[in-house]
């Protein structure tokens, strides 16, 4: 009898294609046109990403790079040393390699979509701290977070800075924190095989296993309001620059000049949103005939960022099953840094 045959990368690329073309389109059909924020971030959109995180209105990445440089010894000390320290969308891995000294993890694993961009940033690192054990792993998290059998269930900590858990709806948030959760994992589970009685394990952490993630903060609008719409123009570059990515994937013919940036605190959703809004009448057509028409004004809502206080977050992670949370943040509270023990 025959295999079925191993799908060969072309066609597996195609597959992916064929989904990003089905899902962008789909959401630029819908009445609310939408885009995932995902699609924000091609070669040019990570640059321009990178130039915001330097904007002085952009208070996130500076305040959580303050909280961790200012708290570094008592993180660790929550975190434990010796951890296989897991980063979430590790990017260039700055972020948690400025940790390395204190954490002294065992092992670090830095997972993003693109593999090829990772082993460049861990091939450096490789060299600056040989004790460390590296791994890349090039997978979208956000759809699939099992781990190869080749990192150790133990002592399994997760590192999701930056606050891009603030994408996620509170509800998608809060499966995702299960899905880390789980992904923890409980070494002692495994050794027995899955299907044990759980019940000795109930509220017991056995696992070393654990999360350490930055939260943004609700705070007063204007704030808000600057952060997502600097004065440079920074981020409306970053938010427009969407559509030249769409013009590529879907052989669209968006003319960005009849396109501008909003972006914007929703108090009412604990939120902020970014949008692309339609200056006056414009039709848009892309490949295989797909065609939309726009109002003046309407618009293509592109991010939401959601905002936490730091009651609301410590009880996502209590629902989520995390237990044992330390917090820290600075001294305007504009930011956190958590860590829950899974
Ligand atoms: C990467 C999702 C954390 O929401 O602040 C920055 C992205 N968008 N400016 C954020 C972003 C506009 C950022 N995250």
């Amino acid at each position: 009898q025959q295999q079925p045959e191993q799908p060969d990368n072309c066609t597996q690329e195609r597959h992916i294609e064929d989904a990003v073309f089905t899902q962008l389109t789909a959401g630029l059909m819908a009445s609310q046109a939408s885009t995932s924020p995902k699609y924000l971030y091609d070669t040019l959109g990570s640059r321009l990403f990178a130039a915001i995180c330097e904007l002085p209105e952009y208070y996130p990445t500076r305040t959580e790079a303050f909280i961790f440089e200012q708290y570094s010894q008592e993180i660790a000390q929550a975190v434990g040393v010796g951890a296989t320290l897991i980063d979430l969308g590790a990017g260039n891995c700055v972020k948690a390699a400025k940790l390395f000294p204190d954490l002294q993890p065992s092992h670090y694993v830095a997972i993003d979509i693109s593999e090829k961009f990772l082993q460049e940033a861990v091939g450096g690192l490789k060299q600056q701290f040989p004790h460390i054990a590296m791994t890349c792993l090039g997978m979208d998290f956000s759809s699939e977070l099992e781990l190869p059998p080749s990192i150790s269930r133990e002592g399994r900590q997760f590192f999701y800075p930056g606050s891009s858990i603030g994408n996620f709806t509170p509800l998608e948030a809060l499966k995702f924190l299960m899905r880390i959760r789980k992904a923890i994992g409980h070494e002692h589970d495994h050794k027995h095989g899955q299907k044990r009685d759980h019940s000795a394990n109930q509220g017991a952490n056995n696992s070393n296993g654990g999360l350490l993630i930055g939260i943004d903060l609700i705070k007063d609008k204007p704030i808000l309001d600057a952060a997502y719409d600097d004065a440079l123009g920074v981020t409306a570059s970053f938010n427009l620059n969407l559509l030249q990515h769409i013009n590529r994937l879907l052989g669209a013919d968006f003319d960005l000049a009849g396109w501008c940036h909003r972006g914007f605190y929703n108090p009412q959703q604990n939120r902020v949103e970014m949008h692309l809004e339609a200056k006056r009448e414009v039709t848009v057509r892309w490949k295989n005939g797909g065609l939309r028409h726009f109002r003046s004004g309407e618009r293509i809502h592109t991010e939401s960022s959601y905002k936490y206080t730091r009651q609301s977050f410590i009880a996502l992670l209590q629902q989520a099953g995390f237990r044992q949370i330390n917090t820290w943040c600075d001294p305007h509270e504009w930011f956190m840094v958590c860590h829950a023990q899974g």
